[in-house]
C-alpha cells in the first residue's frame, strides 16, 4: 500500500493501559509514516477511556504514559498535533449535537459496545453506548480524509460516515466523509493466548507484548504463546495461532512472506519462537528506552500537550461554530 500524501489525518488511542505491539502495528506505525507528508492530528482519547471502570487516582499518569509512548514510537510534535481529547471541549459538545441524529438501532449494532457491555458486571452506562458518537465527533471536527486504525474500528468509521452524510443532507455541507486507513497484514494482531481474540490492553498481561516490556518478559511471553500441534510455517495454510505469530514476525523483520517461509522450513516451534522473540525485542528496545527517558520528567510532555490543545482547539472550534450555525443555534 502506497503511503498517501497531502491528506488530513486524525486518529486516537485510549489511555486504558499499556500500549502493546497490536496498537503499534495496527495504528502507531502508520501514524509515524503518515506525518511525513500529511496534516496529522493524534489525540489521547481520555473521555473514551472513562466509559469503563478505571482508577481516577492514576488516570492522569496513564494519559502521560500514552503521550510518552506516542513520542517514543516516533510521533513528532513538530510534524503532528498531539493533544488530549478532554482539553478540547468541542469534542463533547459536537458529540451531543451528533447524538441527536444518530439512530438508537445503529448504535445497538456496534460490536465493540456489545463486547465491552458483556464484560461489565454492573449495568452498562449511556457513555459506553454513546461512545461511537463521541468518536464520530473526534473525527469530524478535523475533516480528515483518512483515519488510521486497526480493523476492529472499521465499523465505527463507517458509522461516522453515516452520521456525517446525514448531517450534510439535513443541514448543508459541513463534513468531509472520512475513510479508515488499514494496512492488511497487521490490521488485526491476535492475542498470544487465544488466537480467536484480538490482542487487547484490557485482556491481561499474558495476552500481549507491551511496548514497555523488558527483553526477559518479551521472551517469556512469546515462548509461552499458543501454537498448533504440527509445526507448519505457511502464511496461507498454518492455523490461526501460527499465522498470527508469522504476521508479527513479518512486521517486525520487514522480510517478505516467501523469504520467511523458506527460512523456517524444517524448523520447530521452539526455534521459531526464539527467532520471533529476538526480532520483537530488537524492535521494541529503542521504543522502550526512549519511553523510559521521556517518562522521567513530565515537563516536555506537558509542553507538547499544551501546544497541541491550542492548535487543535482552533480547528475544532471553527468546525463546531459552523455546525451550530447550520443547526440554527443562536
Ligand atoms: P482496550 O482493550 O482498552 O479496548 P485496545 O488494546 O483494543 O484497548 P485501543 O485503544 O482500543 O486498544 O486501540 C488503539 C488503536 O490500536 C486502534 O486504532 C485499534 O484499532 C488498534 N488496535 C488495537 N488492538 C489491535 C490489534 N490487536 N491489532 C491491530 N490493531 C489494534
Ligand atoms: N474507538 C477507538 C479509539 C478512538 C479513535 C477516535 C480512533 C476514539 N476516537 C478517533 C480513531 C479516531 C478504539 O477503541 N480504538
Amino acid at each position: 500500500m502506497e503511503t498517501p500524501s497531502g491528506k488530513t489525518i486524525l486518529s486516537g488511542i485510549q489511555p486504558s493501559g499499556t500500549l502493546h505491539i497490536g496498537n503499534y502495528l495496527g495504528a502507531l506505525k502508520q501514524w509515524v509514516e503518515l506525518q511525513k507528508d500529511n496534516t496529522t492530528y493524534y489525540c489521547i482519547v481520555d473521555l473514551h477511556a472513562v466509559t469503563v471502570p478505571y482508577n481516577p487516582k492514576v488516570f492522569s499518569e496513564r494519559v502521560l504514559d500514552a503521550v510518552a509512548m506516542y513520542l517514543a514510537c516516533g510521533v513528532d510534535p513538530d510534524k503532528s498535533v498531539i493533544f488530549i481529547q478532554s482539553n478540547v471541549s468541542a469534542h463533547s459538545e459536537l458529540a451531543w449535537l451528533l447524538g441527536t441524529m444518530t439512530p438508537f438501532g445503529e448504535l445497538s449494532r456496534m460490536t465493540q459496545f456489545k463486547d465491552k457491555a458483556a464484560k461489565q458486571k454492573t449495568s452498562t452506562s449511556l457513555g459506553l453506548f454513546a461512545y461511537p458518537v463521541l468518536m464520530a465527533a473526534d473525527i469530524l471536527l478535523y475533516k480528515p480524509d483518512l483515519v488510521p486504525v486497526g480493523e476492529d474500528q472499521t465499523q465505527h468509521v463507517e458509522l461516522t460516515r453515516n452520521i456525517a452524510q446525514r448531517f450534510n443532507n439535513t443541514f448543508g455541507e459541513v463534513f468531509t466523509l472520512p475513510n479508515a486507513y488499514i494496512p492488511k497484514s497487521t490490521a488485526r494482531i491476535m492475542s498470544l493466548t487465544d488466537a480467536s481474540r484480538k490482542m487487547s490492553k484490557s485482556d491481561g498481561e499474558k495476552t500481549y507484548v507491551a511496548l514497555s516490556d523488558s527483553p526477559d518478559i518479551i521472551r517469556k511471553k512469546i515462548m509461552s504463546a499458543v501454537t498448533e500441534t504440527e509445526p507448519v510455517f505457511s502464511f496461507e495454510k498454518s492455523g490461526p495461532a501460527v499465522q498470527n505469530l508469522l504476521a508479527i514476525y513479518e512486521a517486525m523483520t520487514n522480510k517478505d512472506s516467501a523469504t520467511i517461509e523458506q527460512e523456517l522450513s524444517g524448523k520447530g516451534y521452539k526455534e521459531f519462537k526464539e527467532m520471533l522473540a529476538e526480532a520483537v525485542i530488537e524492535k521494541v528496545r529503542p521504543i522502550r528506552e526512549q519511553y523510559e527517558l521521556l517518562r522521567k520528567d513530565d515537563t516536555e510532555l506537558r509542553i507538547v500537550l499544551g501546544r497541541g490543545a491550542q492548535r487543535a482547539s482552533q480547528i475544532a472550534n471553527t468546525t463546531l461554530h459552523l455546525v451550530k450555525e447550520k443547526m440554527g443555534l443562536l
